[in-house]
């Protein structure tokens, strides 16, 4: 059967500042919160590698924009190097020939008629602002991150409509406050509920200073909520799957798209000890300054059970108090990343978004399959033959289309990603890209099958899918 893809429908692909730009260009004191973690840690990174070189996108944007335009992408996103983008983030000193280079990508873009969105952050928080202020710990770090959004906007605001505050605000302090486990290993459940708040209340600032400046654009967020299933129906593993989505997805939704936080969740924030002292005027504030749209990432399916055991008081919070997960038997897997593979997220959390959030205006912003050693996959000619990806995208596209056509108010597809590129930690070990990084050889750019696949796509605007009623084998 086929689908057709409506006319206006964003056919994608996403990347971020830090990993593809490469060190080039950078001056001292212009780390940011993963270049710190990669000089302190570098073991934890694939093979040794980082942000140093990444795909050297700083050089090699031209080559990327001609790929894009050559492969039709409607619209491109990636990030500002808040770290790379001021020399004194204090005193607001921009860094001329960075800000240049945004400029360049920008017109660049432009003129290849690829739509640019841009994040103004993708976990870039610069390291001077860690040391000093403790990062997103601090009001006066959420100042810092509203002039340069508004410095932002005056030099761009009239070429990009379309923007974002954060690329999944509540992953950094989920891995390293909450759960412990990268760098600098810090456990502090409450400074992770705090992070949460104030990367809300960063947002809602900068839609206000959006609002003011009169652009013609629209600004958001870009979150990675996760579709939660309990394992069976039973009101315990219900009540699992009912916190889990309570603590990491609403709890980024409800202030960002309703204005207000779930009553529950402060409740359950009180409770535990995790309590983030709003002010009523902060509260007033992110009533009055919700999101124009927000783009949602999608990768794999949550799925949860009841606890088993009680949870042992005096331990520092840990939202698993409420859930287990659980791994269900026969799941298919992205064995490469270790995620699930169910293109019925797709639909699913088009359903869940309508329900609760029926007037937000979203668009899925990542979505995409890591795989390691994919050379193996190279043809007689060169091409890296990634049919894998073609029929990941194909299914998960399948399943949105169908929202699309039941009513959900998604506005496209983006691809994670564009070139393979530099990931936390597994680095270039799962390769993600319609254009294959040649890291022996200059990081040489080549499209892979998937590529060409996409073009056609996006030429056509029709997928075509295997019946889902397929017969019984
Ligand atoms: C998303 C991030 C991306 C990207 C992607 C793939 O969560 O927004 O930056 O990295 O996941 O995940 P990973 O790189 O960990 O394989």
């Amino acid at each position: 059967m086929n689908y057709s893809i409506p006319e206006n429908f964003i056919l994608g692909a996403a990347a971020s500042a830090w990993q593809t730009e490469g060190w080039s260009g950078k001056q001292a004191g212009q780390d940011s919160y993963l270049d710190a973690w990669y000089e302190a840690e570098p073991f934890v990174w694939h093979q040794g590698y980082g942000p140093a070189v990444a795909t050297d996108f700083m050089n090699q944007y031209k080559t990327d924009v001609r790929l894009m335009a050559e492969i039709g992408l409607t619209h491109y996103r990636t990030s500002i190097n808040w770290s790379r983008f001021f020399t004194d983030y204090e005193n607001l000193v921009v860094d001329e020939a960075y800000a240049q280079h945004i400029s360049d990508v920008i017109n660049e873009l432009l003129e290849a008629g690829v739509e640019p969105m841009f994040c103004l952050e993708h976990y870039e928080l610069p390291k001077a602002l860690m040391d000093r202020y403790d990062g997103w710990s601090s009001k006066h770090v959420i100042d810092l991150f509203v002039e340069y959004a508004r410095i932002v906007f005056e030099r761009y605001g009239d070429r990009v409509k379309h923007w974002f505050t954060f690329n999944e605000p509540i992953v950094v302090q989920t891995r390293v406050y909450l759960d412990a486990i990268r760098w600098p290993h810090e456990q502090n459940s409450k400074k992770w509920m705090l992070w949460n708040y104030h990367k809300v209340l960063a947002t809602a600032r900068v839609v206000e200073v959006y609002k003011a400046g009169g652009y013609a654009g629209r600004i958001g967020c870009i979150l990675n909520p996760e579709m939660v299933y309990p394992r069976s129906s039973s009101k315990e593993d219900q009540a699992a799957a009912h916190y889990y989505d309570l603590l990491y997805n609403r709890v980024f939704f409800d202030p960002l798209v309703l204005g207000q936080y779930p009553e529950e969740l402060l409740a359950l924030c009180r409770e535990n000890d995790i309590w983030f002292e709003p002010t009523s005027e902060e509260l007033a504030l992110i009533r009055e300054n919700t999101v124009d749209f927000l783009g949602v990432n999608q990768y794999y399916p949550k799925r949860v059970k009841a606890q088993r055991f009680a949870w042992a008081e005096g331990q520092p919070f840990h939202p698993t108090k409420y859930y287990e997960e659980f791994d269900l038997p026969g799941k298919q897997m992205n064995n490469s990343r270790g995620w699930e593979i169910y293109p019925s997220i797709m639909y699913d959390m088009a359903m869940y978004l309508t329900e609760n959030y029926p007037d937000l205006d979203w668009f899925v912003a990542e979505n995409g399959m890591g795989q390691m050693d994919e050379q193996r996959f190279t043809d007689e000619t060169g091409v890296i033959q990634d049919t894998y990806r073609i029929e990941f995208i194909r299914e998960h596209l399948r399943y949105l289309l169908k929202a699309v056509e039941a009513g959900a108010r998604c506005e496209g597809y983006m691809l994670w990603a564009f070139t393979d590129c530099v990931s936390p930690m597994n680095a270039f070990k799962n390769r993600y890209g319609l254009v294959s990084i040649d890291l022996e050889n200059q990081r040489a750019r080549s499209k892979k099958a998937s590529a060409n696949w996409y073009a056609t796509l996006i030429r056509e605007r029709q997928l075509q899918v295997a019946d889902l009623s397929d017969e019984p084998k």
